[in-house]
C-alpha cells in the first residue's frame, strides 16, 4: 500500500487517548489509538433515532430534488437517486443541534480529544439502492485540511449499515501518521490505491455509532438492497481547531451557529 504524507503534515506526532474514560472502555481507547476506530453499538434508542430521522428527511428531500436541477443530476461527489450529502442540518433544525450536544458526544469528545471541543461539521449521507456506487478510500482530513490533524468523527447508523448496503470499511493502524496525500476520482478524493485485504468492514446497526479518527482511511461499498441507508454523521474538533487552506491562510473552527461548543472544561454543554 503506497501512501504519501499530505504537504502540510509536518511534524506530525499521534496523540495516544489515555484514561480516565468516561464513556469508553479501555479496550475501545487501545483500538482507536492502534486501529483508528472503534463500534460503539445501541448507543441511541429507537425513539431518538426516529426523531433525528424524522428532522433530516425533509431536508434530505430538498437535497435530492436540488440536485435534480443540475446537470446530471449530479454536484461533486453527490448524484440525485444515488448518493446525498444533506449538509449543515444543525443550522436548520433544533432537534439536530440538541441531538450533537448529546452526552454521548460529549464524552466521547472528553474521552478521545479533551475537555474542551466544538461540533466541527455534520451531515448527513443517505445512500439509496444502486448497486456500483461506492464512496472511495479517504481520511476526513483529506478533504479539508484542519489544524490539529488529529479530529473525531461519529458515523451515527440511521437505518442498519451492513456490508450488503454499504456500512464503512476502515484501513487499520495508518492514521498514526497523519495525513495523506489524496487524488481526485469521479465519486471522490482517495488516498489508498489498493488496501491489499488490510479493510476491516464495521457493519453498525441502527442506533450505534461508527467512531473514527479524522486521519482513519474509511470508504463505504455500494448499496446493493432495495433500501436506503441513512447515516447521519457528526465530526467534532478541539477548541482551537482552524481550516488551513494551500495559500497558509486558515479560518477558526468557531462559527456560534454551527461550530458551538459541545463539552467545555470537562462538561457537556446541554442545547
Ligand atoms: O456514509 C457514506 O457512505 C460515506 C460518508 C463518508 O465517508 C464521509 O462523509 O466522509
Amino acid at each position: 500500500m503506497k501512501l504519501t504524507k499530505h504537504p502540510m503534515n509536518t511534524g506530525f506526532d499521534w496523540q495516544d487517548r489515555q484514561g480516565p474514560f468516561k464513556l469508553i472502555t479501555d479496550a475501545q481507547a487501545a483500538q482507536y489509538n492502534n486501529q483508528g476506530f472503534f463500534v460503539l453499538e445501541n448507543v441511541f434508542s429507537a425513539e431518538e433515532i426516529a426523531a433525528v430521522e424524522a428532522a433530516i428527511d425533509p431536508l434530505e428531500q430538498q437535497t435530492e430534488a436540488f440536485l435534480r436541477t443540475q446537470a446530471d443530476g449530479k454536484l461533486f461527489i453527490a448524484q440525485a437517486d444515488q448518493i446525498t450529502f444533506t449538509i449543515n442540518c444543525v443550522l436548520h433544525n433544533e432537534v439536530l443541534k440538541r441531538f450533537t450536544q448529546h452526552n454521548v458526544f460529549a464524552d466521547l469528545c472528553h474521552d478521545l480529544m479533551g475537555p474542551d471541543c466544538r461540533l466541527y461539521w455534520d451531515q448527513a449521507v443517505y445512500k439509496k439502492p444502486e448497486p456500483e456506487r461506492e464512496f472511495p478510500w479517504h481520511q476526513d482530513n483529506g478533504y479539508t485540511f484542519v489544524s490539529p490533524q488529529q479530529y473525531l468523527t461519529c458515523w451515527v447508523a440511521l437505518t442498519d449499515a451492513t456490508e450488503d448496503n454499504g456500512c464503512p470499511w476502515v484501513v487499520p493502524n495508518v492514521h498514526r501518521e497523519g495525513t495523506y496525500e489524496h487524488w481526485m476520482t469521479d465519486m471522490g478524493w482517495r488516498c489508498v490505491d489498493d488496501d491489499e485485504g488490510s479493510a476491516l468492514c464495521a457493519p453498525v446497526k441502527a442506533g450505534g455509532i461508527v467512531v473514527f479518527s479524522s486521519l482513519t482511511p474509511h470508504r463505504t461499498g455500494p448499496n446493493k438492497t432495495s433500501g436506503i441507508r441513512k447515516a447521519y454523521i457528526a465530526q467534532f474538533a478541539p477548541d482551537g481547531a482552524a481550516l488551513i487552506q494551500p495559500d497558509g491562510s486558515s479560518t477558526m473552527c468557531d462559527d456560534p451557529a454551527r461550530q458551538y461548543h459541545v463539552v467545555k472544561d470537562g462538561a457537556p454543554v446541554a442545547a
